[in-house]
């Protein structure tokens, strides 16, 4: 991988080193083999960056290994054990933050309460570093009063929600009062059927997610330097 102006140019991946690459994490998972799937993710990613591992290896292996779950063909013990195991990967290549100055970058990631599923908030997070972006990830069971006191406290440029649950359809007068504060965006089943001004519904196309949040944070500088600066008074002497 190279890096240019911030951002990462990943070298391309072939369809076939994809599906091979899912078989070998997938066979890990199954046999518990934790140091292979932390190998073999980490080799993965220093080929072929954090856009392919996230989008074209992370979750459809993760997706897969619900299905099975949910047919008891595999155990609850596969899908900790695999979790544990990609959120130390994620530790692992996390590019430093202080390689992105946090002023006017940062994105908020967070689940609500009672939302366990934050691994989308740490793979999204990847992505989002390699689009130079500063992300603060709060994670699983975010309460709402801390939320919003990291957006007020970061300057967010945006922040996203994630889960599997569309728990949001009754908080609307919530949505309102955090789009007053940051542009929000809402990924996976969580964003269903939520229409709020100010709250954006993001792509299931991680790639295309992650793009848009780049754009938003562009959009957004643009317009405090559009926004004109008040006249200052006159100062005595
Ligand atoms: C790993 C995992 C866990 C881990 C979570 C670890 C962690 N720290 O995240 C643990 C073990 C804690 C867990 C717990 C539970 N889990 Co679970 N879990 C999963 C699993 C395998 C992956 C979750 C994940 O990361 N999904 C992300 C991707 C893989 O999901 P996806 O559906 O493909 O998402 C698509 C879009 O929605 C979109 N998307 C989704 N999220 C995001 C985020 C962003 C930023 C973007 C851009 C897009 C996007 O992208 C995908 C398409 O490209 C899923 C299987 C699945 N299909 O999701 C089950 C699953 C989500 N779990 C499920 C269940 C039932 C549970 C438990 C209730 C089990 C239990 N009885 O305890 C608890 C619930 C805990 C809670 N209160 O939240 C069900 C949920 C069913 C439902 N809708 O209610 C699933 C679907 C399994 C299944 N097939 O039944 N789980």
């Amino acid at each position: 991988m190279i890096e240019m102006m911030g951002t990462i140019q990943a070298t391309p991946v072939s369809a076939e080193i994809v599906l091979e690459t899912r078989n070998d994490v997938f066979d890990a998972i199954l046999g518990l083999d934790g140091d292979l799937l932390h190998h073999d993710l980490v080799a993965y990613h220093d080929r072929f960056g954090s856009d392919s591992l996230v989008a074209d290896v992370l979750i459809p292996v993760l997706r897969n290994v619900g299905d099975m779950w949910e047919q008891g063909q595999l155990g609850v013990l596969h899908e900790h054990h695999a979790s544990g195991i990609i959120r130390s990967v994620i530790g692992t290549i996390r590019r430093p933050a202080f390689s992105t100055s946090a002023a006017g970058n940062v994105v908020v990631l967070a689940c609500p309460p009672r939302e366990l599923h934050d691994l989308p908030n740490h793979l999204f997070s990847l992505m989002l570093l390699d689009r130079g972006l500063a992300p603060v990830v709060l994670g699983a069971n975010t309460p709402w009063k801390a939320l919003t006191a990291a957006l007020h406290s970061t300057g967010a440029v945006s922040c996203v929600l994630s889960g599997v649950n569309p728990v949001l359809i009754h908080r609307y007068p919530l949505l309102s009062r955090l789009a007053s504060i940051t542009p929000i965006h809402l990924a996976g089943p969580l964003g269903d059927g939520v229409e709020v001004a100010g709250v954006h519904r993001l792509s299931d196309d991680w790639r295309a997610a992650a793009d848009d949040i780049a754009a938003v944070k562009v959009g957004v500088t643009a317009a405090a330097l559009l926004t004109p600066v008040p006249a200052q008074p006159p100062t005595a002497g």
